[in-house]
């Protein structure tokens, strides 16, 4: 399926991987460019040296074109920025914040610049800043969300913009991609279902929770402090809703979300990690590789399309 986003990624599918928190790390990225998609290495928080590192192992295990996720919360996305400049990243998305301050530097870098949003006017802004793409991400994506559905978003995003709309939140098969092309889009990026890949270094009691999730199993935390995130309920969630509801400050909040998500991730622990995830954990039955993954839903999505 060739668009307007596959042509911008060099890719042979519109599909993006998120740039998920401590999950997308270089194995996950190379494994789903390899598979004709575009990897993401998701920076986080992570020490600026340390994406450094992250960026020279992808490199030898593709030699497919992969980006970089940079969060804006993170204190040290400046230094990582530059970083994907002097290593030669040819793509990048942002999530949790404007990109403004960066993006002369990666335009003048020749950087594809993608940012991630989730208002129709923060995809206009990011349009007259110079962004090549934006990814339109819905509330029902796992991590840090906004506040309206993929439903309604892309199709007003696509409608805001001219430059080519990627849709995030709630896809994770070929009937998801074939729908957000039908409300506009012209890409796809996919989180959830990319964290029970076999490439992913995601402990198997976080994918186990993600595969056995129901529709209704995920819940938001954080509305209070202006930082939503969607994560699978467990004791960790209930715990952090019951803080927030005393009143706890946002510092002591956040601190506990970023340390658990890496229990979750690295040591396993569904008790008291914070397990993120999309409401598309619902549709996620199986660990698969990325290759199954993307050309099953490729091929889903060509058949529901038409062959278009
Ligand atoms: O960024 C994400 N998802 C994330 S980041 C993350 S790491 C984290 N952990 C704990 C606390 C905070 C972050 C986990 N998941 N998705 C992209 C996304 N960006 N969703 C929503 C937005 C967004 C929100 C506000 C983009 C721009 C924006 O602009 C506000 C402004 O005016 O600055």
């Amino acid at each position: 399926m060739e668009t307007r986003v596959s042509r911008l990624l060099k890719t042979k599918y519109p599909v993006i991987q998120g740039g998920m928190a401590w999950v997308a790390e270089y194995h996950l990225a190379a494994a789903v460019s390899n598979a004709g998609g575009l990897g993401l290495i998701g920076a986080a928080s992570a020490p600026p040296e340390v994406v450094r590192e992250q960026i020279r192992e992808a490199k030898k295990l593709t030699d497919r074109p992969f980006g970089v996720n940079v969060m804006l919360l993170n204190p040290n996305a400046a230094e990582v920025a530059q970083i994907v400049i002097e290593e030669g990243v040819p793509v990048v998305t942002t999530g949790a914040g404007n990109p403004g301050k960066f993006m002369a530097a990666w335009k003048e870098a020749g950087v594809t610049v993608i940012p991630v949003v989730a208002s129709v006017a923060m995809a206009k802004l990011m349009e007259r800043a110079g962004a090549d793409a934006v990814v339109a991400e819905g509330m029902e994506s796992g991590g840090h969300i906004g506040s309206q559905t993929t439903m309604t978003l892309v199709p007003q995003v696509a409608d805001a913009v001219q430059i080519p709309v990627i849709a995030a939140g709630g896809i994770a098969d070929g009937r998801g991609i074939a729908a957000a092309m039908m409300l506009g889009a012209e890409g796809v990026q996919i989180g959830t279902r990319f964290v029970v890949a076999k490439e992913s270094i995601v402990h198997a009691s976080y994918k186990e929770r993600v595969i056995k999730a129901k529709d209704i199993d995920s819940e938001v935390t954080g509305m209070s402090t202006g930082h939503p995130i969607r994560v699978l309920r467990n004791q960790m969630s209930r715990a952090y809703l019951k803080m927030e509801k005393e009143g706890a400050s946002f510092e002591e909040l956040e601190q506990l979300t970023l340390g658990s998500l890496r229990k979750a991730v690295m040591d396993g622990d569904v008790v008291n990690g914070s397990l993120m995830a999309g409401q598309s954990a619902g549709l996620v039955k199986k660990e698969q590789t990325c290759r199954e993954m993307i050309e099953e839903m490729m091929g889903e999505a060509e058949t529901l399309l038409g062959g278009r």
